[in-house]
This record gives C-alpha cells, structure tokens and sequence, in this order.
C-alpha cells in the first residue's frame, strides 16, 4: 500500500485562510496565486540560466543607472504579464521601470490593489549561481476603482501594507509571506509544480547569533555603526558573542538565513550613501512586515521602517532588520555616537 503524506498546498492555505478577510472576498487570493505562478516560471528560467544564453546583460540601464540583466528583465515582464491578466491590480511599482505601470484595461481598472515588487533582487550574484529573489507587497489603493492606479495609490507607508512576502530561489525555491497574521513559508515541489506549506509560522530564534553587513564599506560607516561592529566581535558568552559574520550580497537570502538561523542583517546609511541602498517601497517594507509578523523588528536606526511616509518611488532606506532584542542593541549604538 502507498502511503499519500498530508501535504497543504498554497492554493489550500490561502482559501483557507481566506475567510479572515471578507472585504477581500478572493482578491488577495488570486493576487498571491498570479504572484506564485509568476514566480514559478522565473524558477524555470533561473535552473536553467546556466544552459541558454540568458546570462549577461541586456544592454539597458534601469532608473538606478545599473545594468539590467536578461533576467531581470524576463522577472519584470513575467510578473507584469501576471499581475495584468489577474485584473485584481491596479498598478505595479517595480525596480525596474522609473515611473509606476498603471493597468488601463476594463478589467484591472476595477482593482482595488496596488503591488510594490523588486522582480528579481541580488541579480549580481545570477552568474556565480547564488540565491536570488523576488520581493513583493500588497496595498489597497487610495484612488477609486475605474482608473489605473496613480502614484499616490502606491506611495503608502508600510503600515498600510495588507501583504508582503518574498520566493527565495536557493537551493530549493520557497515563497514566504504574510497577511499581518503570522508568517508561513512554502517550498515548491519542482517534480509537480507545487508550493507546499514547509514552515508554518515562522519566528525569529530570540536572540541570534549571526550578523550580517557588507564590511568592505567599514571605511563610510559612521561612528555608531562601527562600534556596534565591534560589539559583534567581542567576546560574552552570556550573550553567544563573538557572533558569527554571514554576508551573501543577496537581501532575501541573507533576510532568509537569519530568519531560520537567528541574525541580523544591516545595510546602513554611510559617508558614501547616507540612504543606503535598499529602496525602502519594495525592500525594507515588505521586510519589515514580514520581520514584524515573525516576531521581529526592521528599523532605519531611529524610526519604525513601517512608518516612514514615502515621497518618491525608488526611495533608499538604511535597514536593520532581525529579531527584536539584535536591532534595538544596533539602535542603541548608532542613537548614541550618530545622534
Ligand atoms: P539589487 O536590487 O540591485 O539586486 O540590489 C539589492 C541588493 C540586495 O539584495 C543586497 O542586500 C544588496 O544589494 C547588497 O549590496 P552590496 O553589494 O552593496 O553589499
Ligand atoms: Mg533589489
């Protein structure tokens, strides 16, 4: 006799759960399932990056000026393609285009829902075959239904956020989100094409042991930031420090490791960038809300991500996210030596 294992797909869990928001009558649904199925085709592309000749760069630069990878084109186009035919999206902010895609078709006009999406992030690491992924999040639109959805639609501050989640492409592909209820992971099946539910309710370990930073940019750091490198490197065995130094260069991977192993991950402002890097509508927030939701705290070293009211689209954020007791030690350095 075979014995068939219980598995809860994604399809299963999201109608499940659906019943928890009845003003959202199957939209987010939907939405989750057309950013699933997006996903699965960019999977197929990155397994098989090595084989065609997709790798290399496409020749464009983006809003940021960096170069556009065949990939994060081919991202871009899947996830717009997908989101445009579900008719539950209004507009799409992504990494990769300069101003917002507003849907002006019948159908997607009448959408209550706005995406924040970076298609595929840490596309510098696609040619050495390191972990990338897809962040996304999910707003209900300001504007009435009717009309594409305007950039005021998309500008919210992360607390307004109804969705936000992330596909790590690893060595095994998973897409973890949150609705403001928990946080869950699923990893796909690739024999069958299915996302299954891996890890229910995700929570940062309390206290953890890894941090995680691009030293090379020690140099710009400020004073605060410093010190707090040092505090990492000390010795307490009270606190498990020295702590382990982790750095992919890949947010979703790196985000990913310290989720399940206990970390922090910092992309500070600097004397070079006092921004940062990480844009704050499609980076920090959805990573912040996931944070938030598995127990953990994102900050810009002074204010709640989350809170921050976004005036333009590409925005940079300085980002500290982790379990709570990791990034409140941070805020406590750079609060005190950076003012
Ligand atoms: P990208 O969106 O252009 O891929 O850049 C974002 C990536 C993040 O995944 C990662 O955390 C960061 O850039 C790494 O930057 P750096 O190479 O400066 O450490
Ligand atoms: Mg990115």
């Amino acid at each position: 006799m075979v014995t068939r294992y219980k598995i809860k797909t994604l399809t299963e869990f999201i109608i499940e759960r659906q019943s928890e928001y009845p003003h959202a009558k199957g939209a987010l649904t939907r939405l989750l399932n057309d950013i699933a199925t997006a996903a699965k085709i960019v999977n197929r592309e990155i397994n098989a990056a090595g084989l065609v000749d997709i790798l290399g760069y496409e020749g464009k630069e983006n809003v940021q000026g960096e170069s556009q990878k065949k990939l994060d084109v081919f991202a871009n186009e899947q996830f717009i393609t997908a989101l445009k035919g579900g008719a539950e999206c209004c507009a799409i902010a992504s990494e990769e285009n300069e101003k917002i895609i507003s849907f002006q078709n019948e159908f997607s006009e009448l959408g209550k829902y706005v995406i924040a999406i970076d298609p595929l992030d840490g596309s510098s690491n696609i040619e050495s075959n390191v972990s990338i992924g897809t962040i996304f999040s999910i707003y209900r639109r300001k504007t009435e239904v009717g009309e594409g959805g305007k950039n005021v639609d998309i500008l919210q501050p992360g607390i307004n956020q109804v969705a936000a989640g992330y596909v790590i492409y690893g060595s095994s592909t998973m897409l973890v989100y949150t609705t403001g209820k928990g946080v869950n992971g699923f990893t796909l099946d690739p024999s069958v094409g299915i996302f299954c539910l891996s890890h229910p309710d995700m929570a940062f370990p309390k206290e953890g042991k890894i941090y995680s930073i691009n030293e090379g940019n020690y140099i710009y750091f400020y004073e605060g930031l410093k010190k707090y490198i040092k505090y990492c490197q000390e010795i307490d065995k009270e606190t498990s420090r020295p702590y382990t130094s982790r750095y992919i260069g890949s947010l979703v991977a790196d985000f990913h490791r310290n989720l399940i192993s206990g970390g922090i991950f910092l992309y500070p402002g600097s004397k070079k960038s006092p921004s940062g890097k990480l844009r704050l509508l499609y980076e920090c927030n959805p990573m912040a809300f996931i944070a938030e939701q598995a127990g953990g705290k994102a900050s810009d070293g002074y204010n709640r991500i989350m809170e921050i009211e976004p005036e333009t689209l590409h925005q940079r954020s300085p980002l500290f996210v982790g379990p709570k007791s990791m990034v409140e030690k941070a805020e406590e350095f750079i609060q005190e030596y950076d003012g």
